[in-house]
């Protein structure tokens, strides 16, 4: 199969280049009911992420907070390839395919209320095209570098357009002590050609330290210039929204707070994967679904008419 025209070039020239967004960011009508108001949906769409509170009850988060422990005390020491150890210490760092192999999770990513919220910002159908606890342990959990998301998708697994949308929910509390998530807002209008080539089977080394695909100091630089850098505070029962192509990071954590999160990263049905546009082969199904279904985003029956959060201002 030949790829549609490559918008995105990354990893082919010598030199970085900063491109313009071509994509939409939010692509259904503002107006359309979910759990987002408009408010949200404004940041989102201008920032590139929207951080919402009290978005999962107090049952809920119990229940993920004994799956979490659960997972980690299983995947401690296993081999499997969906678990990624932290470089220096052996603890666990990550685990993929979350939602395929473990229930709690599973229910959770097909949750009716976050399926309507991805339908508003997708505007369309969705499925999973990759989930994923990341740990980030006490002590010594390591740093993500500053990447997009997008950009290591569309090189390596064949996502063609930005219309894919990250859900973090956090397990932990995420504060400046143990290496909360670091967006720059409004970086999602711009892309960062890379510089450099993706290394055969680059996954293997790219989870536990990314080194390809991420932005030069000069590109970085001139995105915070720009904009900023923003750390959410969140913790249990809160929501993360961020765009496929907002710069984000998290540094180290020399805490004795571990800062676990789940995250389900949802495609729209009309994005589906190619053939890499930077990479020899595609990575495997853990990382990056090839047999997409589906889940039903679009059909989910919209709210009440009654409004979550603030009002709907300028109806
Ligand atoms: O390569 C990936 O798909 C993963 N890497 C990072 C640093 N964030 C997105 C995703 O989990
Ligand atoms: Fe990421």
């Amino acid at each position: 199969m030949v790829n549609a025209q490559d918008l995105y070039p990354t990893r082919i020239h010598d030199e970085a280049r900063i491109l313009d967004r071509v994509d939409p960011v939010v692509y259904s009508d503002p107006a359309t009911e979910g759990p987002l108001n408009y408010e949200q949906l404004d940041s989102f769409e201008n920032k590139g992420f929207v951080h919402v509170e009290n978005f999962f009850d107090e049952d809920t988060v119990r229940e993920l907070s004994q799956a979490l422990e659960r997972a980690r005390t299983e995947n401690t020491g296993s081999d499997r390839p969906e678990v990624i150890q932290e470089p220096a210490s052996g603890d666990v760092r990550s685990i993929f395919a979350v939602h395929q192999h473990n229930p709690v999770y599973r229910e959770l990513s097909r949750d009716p209320r976050l399926l309507r919220a991805i339908f508003q910002v997708l505007g369309s159908d969705a499925y999973i095209h990759q989930s994923r606890i990341n740990f980030k342990p006490g002590f010594r959990g390591k740093e993500f570098y500053w990447h997009s998301d997008f950009e290591t998708w569309h090189a390596e697994d064949g996502m063609p357009r930005m219309r894919a949308v990250s859900c973090l929910i956090p397990m932990t509390p995420n504060d400046e002590f143990n290496g909360a998530l670091m967006l720059i807002p409004g970086s999602h209008r711009h892309y960062i050609s890379c510089v450099g080539h993706t290394p055969e089977d680059n996954y293997k080394r790219s989870l536990k330290q990314q080194s390809t695909g991420v932005p030069d100091d000069d590109s970085l630089r001139w995105l915070v210039d720009k904009y900023g850098i923003e750390a959410p505070h969140t913790g249990p029962g809160s929501l993360l929204l961020f765009d496929c192509n907002v710069m984000h990071g998290s540094n180290s954590n020399i805490s004795p707070f571990p800062r676990s999160n789940v995250f389900f990263v949802y495609n729209s049905v009309h994005n589906t994967l190619q053939q890499p546009f930077g990479a020899d082969a595609p990575r495997p199904d853990f990382l990056a679904e090839r047999r997409p279904a589906g889940l039903g985003a679009d059909r989910v029956p919209a709210m009440s008419k009654r409004v979550r959060g603030a009002s709907r201002a300028r109806a």
